[in-house]
């Protein structure tokens, strides 16, 4: 392919067709750093030198490992579509590549964990994607910067004079190639930095931070013509296929000069991406269904992220993650695939996702005994509660209406609805 200019390297909306209809993602942050167990960042919070690093490396042994068990609890809790980190800040590989010895294969656990991946969840019908970071503490050409795990080494400045970035770059864009060569399709390309307002002058001497993201994304194309590539690689002037806020649902649809953009909005079930065993913030069932119909309510997707402990399992507290969007989906997957934001503007502690002529209305709160919903007057062709298909009552010309996740497929006829029903115990 020779394409000539980055415009050009950008996706068609319809490339990204399934992407938007399917809504829904699991991201898995999976490398040494389950072992500790405190973070991914862990060595670059603690500063931990490659040596003590090193434990993790040597005690890598996930026996239990069982991507079918994953990929078959991903499907069931409605996502399409799987990131996995192939080789996350920490440098360390998932798969068997030629170009580093800091990979799985050289663990106690011996073998690729990436291709059984791969084949587990194509055959539960899920999409799959790289995630792959730029940012590399292990490789010894990688420069060091304010984040990096030896930034007060003592001879952080002389090591770094002694770096080239332009050796890393290069090795990068082979573990690229071997991404997208040896595991078949890929459907997305996750790069990931994670402080792009970091210039050079930011960094630890006289370091080069440029890690040549342009003929990495030109590569890309060239391998993988249809892939996504997302806004991570701190190229300016290439508008990215998908936007990627991250903890966060947009307040407004993300634009680029005026322009709507594709985005995903990445979360994690508690605090850090990675496993990390003694987190106490776990989101709720209810937060973790608001957040997918929040996504979804403001035009995105949702990458929702789990980390597998170091034996290979899901920790219990991310299997009932999974099980609450399981539970939800099942009554629900016709207000997500296939939806966007609404024409209309929602009432109160309402969000709505809509697909054609279909409206879908989700309450966050129930504190009230009818809503009024004055937009949809005259507008209105039958209405029903999603969970079970049972009619939904509403008043004309006038009056009220109080519901929970109904869908109200547009017609002509109405103002507005009442549905005398208690609040839920
Ligand atoms: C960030 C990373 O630094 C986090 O560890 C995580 O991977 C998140 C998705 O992106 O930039």
């Amino acid at each position: 392919m020779n394409v000539q200019n980055l415009q050009a390297l950008t996706l068609p909306d319809e490339k990204k067709a399934w992407f938007v209809h399917d809504r829904f993602g699991l991201f898995v942050h999976w490398g040494l750093y389950a072992l500790p167990a405190r973070h991914e960042w862990v060595k670059s919070r603690e500063e931990l030198s490659d040596a003590d690093y090193q434990n993790y490396f040597d005690h890598f042994d996930p026996d239990l490992y069982d991507p079918r068990d994953w990929a078959r609890r991903a499907r069931a809790a409605g996502m399409k579509y799987v990131v996995l980190t192939s080789k996350h800040h920490e440098g360390f590989c998932l798969w068997d590549t030629k170009t580093t010895d800091y990979k799985v294969t050289n663990t106690p656990y011996g073998r690729d964990l990436l291709l059984p991946f791969v084949e587990a969840f194509r055959a539960e019908g899920l999409k799959i994607g790289f995630y792959y970071s730029l940012i590399d503490w292990h490789h010894p050409d990688f420069t060091i910067d304010p984040r990096h795990p030896q930034r007060n080494h003592p001879d952080a400045v002389k090591i770094n004079e002694a770096r080239d970035i332009r050796r890393y770059a290069a090795v990068m864009r082979e573990q690229v190639r071997e991404l997208l060569t040896d595991f078949g399709r890929v459907d997305v390309m996750w790069f990931d930095f994670s402080y792009p307002q970091w210039k050079q002058g930011d960094l630890v001497g006289k370091g080069h931070k440029d890690w040549e993201s342009e003929p990495l994304v030109r590569l890309v194309r060239e391998l993988a013509p249809d892939t996504i590539i997302n806004n991570r690689l701190d190229l300016a002037d290439l508008v990215p296929d998908i936007v990627t806020p991250e903890q966060y649902v947009p307040r407004a649809w993300p634009e680029r000069d005026g322009k709507r953009m594709t985005w995903e909005a990445c979360h994690t079930f508690s605090g850090s991406w990675g496993y990390h065993r003694d987190e106490d913030s776990w989101k709720s069932p209810e937060q973790l269904v608001q957040l997918l119909i929040g996504s979804v309510a403001m035009g995105g997707n949702l990458l929702m992220n789990v980390g597998p402990t170091a034996r290979g399992t899901l920790d219990h507290r991310a299997k009932a993650a999974l099980s609450a969007y399981e539970e939800w989906i099942a009554l629900h997957g016709r207000s997500i695939y296939g939806c966007t934001q609404s024409e209309f503007s929602a009432p109160i502690d309402c969000r709505l996702t809509q697909n054609g002529s279909r409206l879908y209305i989700h309450l966050f709160n129930w504190p009230f005994r009818h809503l009024h919903f004055d937009a949809l007057a005259g507008k209105i062709e039958y209405a029903q509660f999603l969970h079970d298909g049972s009619e939904v009552a509403w008043l004309k010309p006038s009056g009220n209406t109080l519901w929970k996740n109904s869908q109200f497929p547009v017609g002509e006829d109405a103002v507005s609805f009442v549905l005398p029903v208690r609040r839920p115990s």
